[in-house]
Order: C-alpha cells, then sequence, then structure tokens
C-alpha cells in the first residue's frame, strides 16, 4: 500500500450488484467511489462528445472503446491521486487493467460471481436516479415513493441497456472480454471471489475480507448496512 492509500476494484457480470456492494464498501470503509458506467451516464446526459461517441457502444451491450475509456478515467483519477478509492466497472479489458496498473497499482480486487438466470431477473425491476447514480430494484430495495429518488424526490429511469437483449449482450462481453482480466490479478494475488444469489449474503463476506485488508480504514461494526 502506498502511503496510508488503499485502491480497490470491484468487478462482476452486469447486474451482479457491484453498485449495490459498492455503496455499502464507500460506507463502511471511506473509500471514494468511481463508476464508468456512472461517469458514461454523465457523459450522456450532458451530450459531451465523449457521451455521444459512447452512447453506440452502450446502447449494443458492447464496451466502450479502451482509448476513450482509459481517458476517461484517468482524469477523473487524477483528481482522486490522494484518497483512498473503489473503482467499479473499470478495468473491463486486459489493456485498462495493464493501462491501471502501470499509473497506480491496485490492493485489492473484488469480483462478485452470481449466476445469470438471477441476474436477468433482477435487473428488469431495477430503477434510477440518474444524476446520482443511486439504484433501486422494485423487488429488493424499493424507492420509499415509487418512481422518485428518495434524496431529491426526482423521477426514476429505467437504463435503456437493461432491455432483455442489451443485457445479454452484456453478459457475453463479460465471459470473453472481462474474464482475462479476472485471471491477470489472480496471477497477482490480490483477486477474491464471492458467490451467491443475494447481495444481503455476498456482503458479510466482502465487509471481512476488506476489513482484514485495511484495519485502519475500518470504522463501523462487521457487515452492517
Ligand atoms: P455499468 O454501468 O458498469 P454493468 O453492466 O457492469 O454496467 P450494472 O448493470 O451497473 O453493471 P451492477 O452495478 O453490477 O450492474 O448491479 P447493481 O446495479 O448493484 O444491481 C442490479 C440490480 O439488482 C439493482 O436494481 C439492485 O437494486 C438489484 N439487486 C442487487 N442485489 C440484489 C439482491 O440480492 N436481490 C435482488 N432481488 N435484487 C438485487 O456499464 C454500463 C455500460 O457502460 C460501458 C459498457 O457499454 C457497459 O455495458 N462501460 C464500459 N465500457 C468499456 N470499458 C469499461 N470499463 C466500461 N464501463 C462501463
Ligand atoms: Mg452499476
Amino acid at each position: 500500500m502506498s502511503g496510508n492509500l488503499f485502491r480497490a476494484i470491484i468487478m462482476g457480470a452486469a447486474g451482479s450488484g457491484k453498485g449495490t456492494i459498492a455503496n455499502r464498501i464507500v460506507k463502511d470503509f471511506g473509500l471514494k467511489h468511481l463508476s464508468s458506467g456512472d461517469l458514461l451516464r454523465a457523459q450522456m446526459i450532458a451530450k459531451t462528445a465523449a457521451g455521444m461517441e459512447a452512447k453506440k457502444f452502450i446502447d449494443q451491450g458492447a464496451l466502450v472503446p479502451d482509448g476513450l475509456m482509459v481517458e476517461l478515467i484517468s482524469s477523473e483519477l487524477k483528481k482522486m491521486s490522494d484518497v483512498s478509492w473503489l473503482l467499479d466497472g473499470f478495468p473491463r479489458t486486459l489493456y485498462q487493467a495493464e493501462a491501471l496498473q502501470e499509473r497506480e497499482p491496485v490492493n485489492a480486487v473484488v469480483n462478485l460471481n452470481v449466476p445469470f438466470e438471477i441476474i436477468i431477473g433482477r435487473v428488469k425491476d431495477r430503477w434510477v436516479h440518474l444524476p446520482s447514480g443511486r439504484i433501486y430494484n422494485t423487488e429488493f430495495s424499493p424507492p420509499k415513493v415509487p418512481g422518485k429518488d428518495d434524496v431529491t424526490g426526482e423521477d426514476l429511469v429505467q437504463r435503456d441497456d437493461d432491455k432483455p437483449e442489451t443485457v445479454r449482450a452484456r453478459l457475453e462481453s463479460y465471459e470473453k472480454i472481462t474474464r482475462p482480466v479476472l485471471e491477470f490479478y489472480k496471477k497477482k494475488g490480490i483477486l477474491m471471489e464471492f458467490t451467491g444469489k443475494y447481495s444481503n449474503e455476498i456482503w458479510p463476506h466482502v465487509h471481512k475480507h476488506l476489513a482484514n485488508l485495511t484495519p485502519a480504514l475500518q470504522y463501523t461494526d462487521y457487515g452492517k448496512g
């Protein structure tokens, strides 16, 4: 670990619960959360050139080209050089993993392994607050007022890429393109895999693992939240 800074990554297929678990990690361990998907969606809302380019790929359930992705993430990481962070959804290709490793070696990688049939069942119930990235699920974690964000009261939306055929393309891309990234981190001895059907079942194990790695950062009790 460089100084007291901790650099972690959360990986897992589309809808495996990265955002859900990342929010709990951030709350309990005080890491700064950077989600590549939230970053891209913000660029799309702002209709930046990067956002318009990314949209062509995201709508197909395909990965955004490496060059664009590395550039976007690098400029965010520059702003986070003096804090401990958790990356969610990046890296997703070997090229991205190597680019990150050169820039900023990672301390821990958490991979969520959730059966694909469970994912397909839950993603159709997902609603999000796009400006903040807050995630809801009408079955698992409904908003207090149906269709409205708990904090701002603004409308929730369903993601364009949550259509069943697009989710299937995203799951395939994870298997083909992102699995080698897990091997990359396994060889470095920093990968920890967590298997289960439910985030509440997986979370206490993730909490325990991170608490062992980061005793100095831990400031809440075991696996709450
Ligand atoms: P994203 O935004 O990174 P994905 O596909 O990796 O998208 P996603 O869909 O955001 O991942 P997640 O964060 O893993 O899923 O899952 P989540 O949102 O926490 O949970 C999914 C739903 O299930 C939610 O409604 C949640 O409430 C619910 N849930 C959680 N746990 C449970 C449970 O136990 N039970 C139940 N019933 N429900 C539960 O990337 C989007 C696109 O951007 C591009 C790609 O095109 C990608 O497809 N992109 C990149 N391209 C290239 N390189 C990169 N690094 C890229 N990053 C993003
Ligand atoms: Mg997410």
